[in-house]
């Protein structure tokens, strides 16, 4: 495909990624599927094997001093991680270099509208081993659970800016990670940054406090209540991590799935590109450059 394939394989063939996923797509294409939206491209099916967690509910780390900041360490297999990376190449998602975001809003496509029933296996996992939710009950009992996706592409020693997602989104937040590991900084929120509607960088927090989590691949972090709204969180352009205790962590490409729950009716909107409001109520998928780094 694109520069994503290069970035990833260094070669824009497209079976050489076929080395890394094996032949057979983890994805059918039926042909009566419509194109996908964004791409134009014909979009995929899960395959339900993939469906199931396996993940080990003693890999669930809280934050004591930031509530409703749930890190389930290695949450998906390989094979679910690579399945996603595969779809969004093979969709054609980050065809230019300058293509770094792609959003979705309503009926989310097949490789990142599975989360939802996922997390509510998940969620239903942890509940039987008496360990902490991902979220509290309200939100995973809400239907849908999410009906919006981003997909974020970070080359080698990007980030994302400090920031408390608008409030056009419910609570609950999940950030799945892929590829490589990054450094997350959660940072207490200044008060403009709270009701911000838009996301400004005059409303960024000046407190010193910050918290790393680190976020391997197959790393899924859950935002709710306090650390949805009272926490920035953000990741630093850096080409590496220094962990707290002195391991040093080299990044690499990234890709990153956010999936939240828009307010109200679910009208489509974004507004967090000029322009992009107007596409927003026209079109359910797209594809930017436009991720604030
Ligand atoms: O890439 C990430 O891990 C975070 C993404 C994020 O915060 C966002 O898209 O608003």
């Amino acid at each position: 495909m694109s520069s994503l394939n290069k970035e990833l394989f260094g070669s824009d063939d497209e079976d050489d990624d076929d080395e890394v996923f094996g032949a057979q797509s983890p994805f059918s294409e039926p042909d009566d599927l419509p194109p996908d939206d964004a791409t134009g491209r014909t979009s995929h099916d899960f395959h339900p094997d993939l469906y199931t967690p396996s993940f080990d509910p003693s890999n669930l780390d809280l934050f004591p001093s930031i509530p409703g900041l749930v890190l389930l360490r290695s949450a998906l297999t390989h094979a679910q991680q690579s399945a996603i990376v595969r779809a969004v190449i093979d969709g054609g998602y980050f065809a230019t270099p300058e293509q770094n975001q792609t959003m979705h809003f309503g009926k989310l496509p097949p490789h990142v509208d599975w989360l939802g029933g996922w997390t509510v296996e998940v969620q239903r996992k942890l509940k039987e081993e008496g360990r902490e939710g991902l979220f509290p009950r309200a939100i995973v009992e809400r239907t849908p659970l999410f009906d919006q996706a981003i997909v974020n592409l970070y080359t080698r020693g990007e980030g994302i800016k400090s920031h408390v997602d608008l409030a056009r989104f419910a609570d609950g937040i999940l950030i799945l990670s892929l590829l490589t590991s990054c450094v997350m900084t959660m940072r207490p929120a200044s008060e403009a940054s709270k009701v911000a509607t838009t996301y400004n960088t005059n409303t960024l927090t000046t407190s010193t406090v910050s918290i790393p989590v680190l976020l391997r691949p197959g790393d899924v972090l859950s935002l709710s209540g306090p650390a949805r709204y009272d926490w920035e969180h953000g990741i630093e352009e850096r080409m590496f991590d220094v962990l707290p205790d002195g391991e040093r962590i080299q990044r690499g490409t990234r890709i990153s799935v956010t999936l939240r729950r828009m307010m109200g009716d679910g009208v489509v909107i974004s507004g967090e590109v000029e322009g992009e409001e107007e596409r927003g109520k026209e079109r359910e998928s797209w594809v930017t450059a436009g991720r604030r780094k």
